[in-house]
């Protein structure tokens, strides 16, 4: 993974391509080992727990979903961290975004192409509007149009509904080199596509939040407190170890990062001196 500061520059065109095209793709953005790192831990998984086909058309009857990724070691921690995508996905989301899930996607031969859908259609907000979640797909192995590369319809963020279930539209297969990760915004139209090729697409999802938005996955229940407390600081902001704007996801006035032995950071609301910040920014 790349270590360095990114760029004020790639960050801004990967802003721009996300507001206009619904979408940006990152080549190279996974170094080779951590590839080879990610597929063996998922591997690993598997065999443990054997298995495991997803049991529905949309989840996908031959492909292998592994939820909760951050419980099945410290490697799959990297990954909701990684500079560019955070640093994009801070800017057009929410500098305290949240961790919305990480999963797997691995597509075994012969899995059909799933419904066409949006990430966020259960919410009841008005389409289109600022984006609240991104998804980001990283690819551990090259997609291809032939192997179930994820189908888009660029633009599709900017429409005025979700698409109706089951709709057969064109979609473009979003192709890209192992390696690359494309972040999209929830509102694009978007599917698994079909696997007509003898080998697996390994896949992770994983998936932001705007930070007062509910998660899709429960961070804080579904990660034990111990394994919580040895991740970096940012990642368990992420997880909702923190509160939002000094006000929603506090405990008695305390930020609940303090319980995993860690100082607070966000001054809450009520705090004379942010009340006054506050008040002065609004007579402004
Ligand atoms: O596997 C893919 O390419 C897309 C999966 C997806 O969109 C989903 O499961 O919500």
């Amino acid at each position: 993974m790349t270590t360095s500061t990114p760029q004020e520059a790639t960050i801004q065109r990967h802003v721009e391509a996300l507001a206009e095209h619904g979408y940006t793709v990152m080549a190279g953005a996974i170094e080779p080992d951590l590839i080879t790192a990610l597929r063996g831990a998922l591997d690993a998984v598997e065999r443990e727990r054997g298995g495991g086909y997803g049991q529905s058309r949309f989840e996908g009857y031959q492909t292998v979903r592994i939820y909760n990724l951050l419980n099945h070691g410290e490697v799959f921690w990297q990954v909701p961290l990684h500079d560019t995508v955070l640093a994009v996905a801070e800017r057009v989301l929410d500098p305290e975004l949240l961790l919305s899930s990480l999963s797997s996607i691995t597509l075994g031969p012969d899995q059909q192409a799933q419904p066409l859908h949006e990430d966020t259609q259960q919410i009841p907000l008005q389409r289109p509007r600022p984006p609240i979640a991104l998804n980001a797909m990283w690819a551990l192995s090259e997609f291809t149009e032939a192997n179930g590369a994820t189908r888009i319809i660029p633009g599709s963020h900017r429409y005025d509904s979700p698409p109706p279930f089951g709709v057969e539209l064109p979609t473009v297969p979003a192709e890209m080199p192992a390696g690359s990760i494309m972040l999209f915004d929830s509102q694009l139209w978007h599917a698994g596509g079909t696997n007509r090729t003898s080998a697996r697409r390994y896949a992770l999802s994983c998936y932001y939040c705007a930070g007062w938005v509910r998660q899709q996955e429960n961070q804080l229940l579904g990660i034990a407190q111990e394994t919580a407390a040895r991740m970096p600081r940012r990642l368990q902001e992420m997880l909702g170890y923190s509160v939002w704007r000094g006000q929603y996801g506090h405990i008695d006035n305390h930020d609940p990062i303090e319980l995993l032995g860690r100082e607070r950071s966000s001054r809450m609301i009520w705090d004379d001196a942010r009340v006054q910040e506050l008040s002065d920014a609004a007579s402004r």
